[in-house]
């Protein structure tokens, strides 16, 4: 029995130490600050659906802090609390595409341990995309977190257990997200993501546990029975954001709008102040062969372009009078 307990107590120990990457700041961290380059755009609109301050006693009502514009814009440390499974949906001005590595952020308040960098007070959610704001698909998320000894409201963890749960990372620093990790998803398309959902994790390990994608119990601070209280969304920033080109070169206030950038099966041409006449669109390969040429009568023209090889092209505009404007394209 004693050899039993030993063996067993040994395992907890390894399966408790992790193996994903380390809290913001140390050596393998996947954090991305707040003021990185590499974040192109913030979330433009949320709504929340507030969850209890604790699941387990309802009477003390919904988590309370804060207020939804709190996580529009950039990452300020200002934040709206979610309580118990209070969930948040994040729209953007522009979709989200599946570019190299991470293509977004998700930013909550966390601290660190004073005593020890490499733990710390973290709020954890479950991260959830959608193409049609109706249909969403959740991250596959790892907790390693011993499933035995509750976390408490003032208890630290070690960001090395936590993986694909928004909140890993302390204060300014987003926990990134990629969507090639759930490409080939019927009803999902990961180059054109509307909306990302958040769901906070409950965190206790009886009760009302909350379950990683293995099946394991999800152990984060609680209770935390405070109108704080679950995971304080503070931002979304978007790393890969479908790019709008806006052409303002025309005399009489006239832009014109060339969109997506990167492009999948169309590219959008969009007239704004009038149409000036004899308007077309030709597309031409990096090498200066035409592809097509499409004349512009609408306010929305759209360029079909999922017959054409992946690569970049040019959309060359021009009107009657010769003024001329090209725009770089990549066709993915
Ligand atoms: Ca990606
Ligand atoms: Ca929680
Ligand atoms: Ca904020």
């Amino acid at each position: 029995m004693k050899a039993f307990c030993f063996i067993l107590f040994s395992f907890l120990t390894v399966g408790a130490y992790g193996q994903y990457a380390p809290q913001a700041g140390l050596p393998g961290s996947t954090a991305i600050n707040a003021s990185s380059t590499s974040i192109v755009g913030w979330a433009a609109g949320c709504t929340v659906s507030r969850g209890y301050m604790d699941i387990a006693d309802q009477s003390l009502g919904l988590a309370a802090a804060g207020d939804s514009t709190l996580a529009i814009g950039y990452a300020d440390g200002s934040v709206v609390s979610l309580g118990d499974s209070g969930v948040a949906i994040l729209t953007f001005d522009h979709p989200i595409y599946n570019g190299e590595g991470p293509d977004f952020a998700v930013f909550e308040n966390g601290f660190r341990d004073p005593a020890d960098s490499a733990h710390a007070f973290l709020e954890l959610a479950f991260v959830e995309i959608s193409s049609d704001g109706v249909n969403y698909f959740r991250f596959p998320a790892t907790s390693l977190t011993s499933e035995n000894v509750q976390i408490g409201n003032g208890d630290y963890l070690a960001a090395t257990s936590i993986n694909n749960l928004a909140g890993k990372y302390v204060s300014m620093n987003g926990t990134p997200f990629d969507l090639g990790e759930l490409t080939g998803i019927s009803g999902l398309d990961v180059n054109n993501v509307t909306h990302v959902r958040i769901v906070d994790v409950i965190g206790a390990i009886s009760g009302h546990p909350s379950r990683d994608s293995a099946g394991r119990v999800i152990n984060d601070p609680y209770p935390t029975p405070f109108p704080s209280g679950g995971f304080d969304l503070d931002a979304v920033g978007l790393i890969n954001e479908v790019g709008v080109t806006e052409v303002k070169a025309l005399p009489g206030g006239v832009s014109v709008s060339v969109f997506p950038n990167p492009a999948t099966d169309r590219i959008m041409i969009s007239v704004a102040g009038g149409i000036p006449a004899g308007l077309s669109a030709t597309v031409k390969t990096i090498s200066g062969s035409v592809v097509a040429v499409y004349s512009i009568t609408e306010k929305s023209t759209v360029l079909p372009v999922a017959q054409y090889p992946a690569g970049m092209y040019y959309i060359v505009l021009q009107d009657a009078k010769g003024n001329k404007w090209v725009e770089k394209v990549a066709r993915r």
